[in-house]
């Protein structure tokens, strides 16, 4: 571990902007990658990486061999986890307790225009039509978070603002006393049952692909939702829509999904109760990704213990 490290920021998009702002944060040695070709330029003598969709087959060869600690620029690190021919003394990091804000926001923006019933209310304003309707209400209703860590802890918080209950699934238990009822891994049926909106926050891991399929979907009541803003293969896709399709369940909210960008001929495109976004939920800004970079870049260098350390084993 040297005291000036060379760092490699990798970004298809974004890398001399990030360079740029760590640059600003006194240190000097910093290259900046954006296609393949890049990297493998400058990997040789790097020994911390700060990247964005980095193509991890570079860190099986040669060329890497100096690199010490990857932080990737997202929270869901499946890419890196899943990739066992990352050598074992590549510290991990992921960042963690800076989605929180953003995805709650998105959630509750869906959760809200279901529950108003906001297209009919705008279907109304276009046909100049006077509609005065009761709308349902949160309050009261369930709202089950798969995935008990910061973002879904952030979710159980606002969703406590608007009077409804809460349940939790979470695979390690750690946050169960958040939540009114908590269900453990294996109790995806139980969990979803009384539920009327299901959210999901889980890492993609062995134990959580596909999590999500035709059972579990059929356990939801027929008119509660489902919101993904984890990752999409957390969802057994074609099984929700054929379950999509037989009209059971009011909505489908996707922010992510087996394949991105999602195809342009996939039928979730226009089907009525498919909302579909392009996988952003929870944007990694630069200034604070790049904030909590250098906080753990400081405390690489003075042999602390790294903020969202990977265990691989776990998957996340
Ligand atoms: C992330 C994401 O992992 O944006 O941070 O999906």
């Amino acid at each position: 571990m040297s005291p000036k490290p060379n760092i490699l920021i990798y970004s298809p998009d974004q890398a001399d902007s990030y360079a740029e702002c760590i640059r600003g944060y006194g240190f000097s040695s910093v290259k900046a990658a954006s296609t393949v070709e890049e990297a493998e330029k400058y990997l040789p003598g790097t020994e911390v990486i700060l990247a964005w969709k980095f193509p991890t087959q570079l860190l099986h060869k040669p060329i890497a061999s100096s690199v010490r600690w990857f932080q990737s620029m997202g929270a869901g690190v499946d890419d890196l986890a899943s990739d066992t021919h990352i050598p074992e003394n590549i510290i991990l990091t992921r960042i963690v307790d800076q989605f929180g804000g953003y995805i709650s926001e998105y959630v509750f923006t869906y959760l809200l225009y279901l529950v108003k019933d906001v297209p009919r209310m705008s279907k109304a304003q276009l046909e100049r039509r006077w509609d005065p309707f009761i709308s349902e209400t949160l309050a009261g209703k369930t709202i089950g978070i798969a995935g008990l860590g910061s973002i879904g802890a952030e979710i159980v918080r606002k969703a406590r603002s608007f009077d409804m209950n809460v349940y939790g699934l979470s695979f390690s238990g750690k946050q169960a006393e958040l939540v009114d009822r908590h269900f453990a891994s294996d109790e995806w049926k139980v969990f979803v049952k009384e539920i009327d909106y299901l959210v999901l926050t889980l890492p993609l891991t062995k134990a959580t692909h596909h999590v999500v399929n035709r059972d579990v979907l059929l356990a939801m009541k027929p008119e509660s939702a489902i919101i993904n803003v984890g990752r999409g293969a957390l969802i057994n896709e074609k099984e929700l829509l054929a379950v999509m399709r037989s009209g059971h369940l009011q909505g489908a909210v996707l922010d992510v999904f087996e394949t991105e960008p999602l195809p342009k001929g996939h039928p979730f495109w226009e089907m009525p109760h498919v909302y579909v976004t392009s996988h952003l939920s929870g944007p990694s800004t630069r200034d604070g990704v790049s904030r909590f970079f250098v906080d753990n870049l400081n405390r690489y260098l003075n042999k602390q213990p790294l903020q969202g350390l990977v265990d691989r084993k776990r998957g996340y």
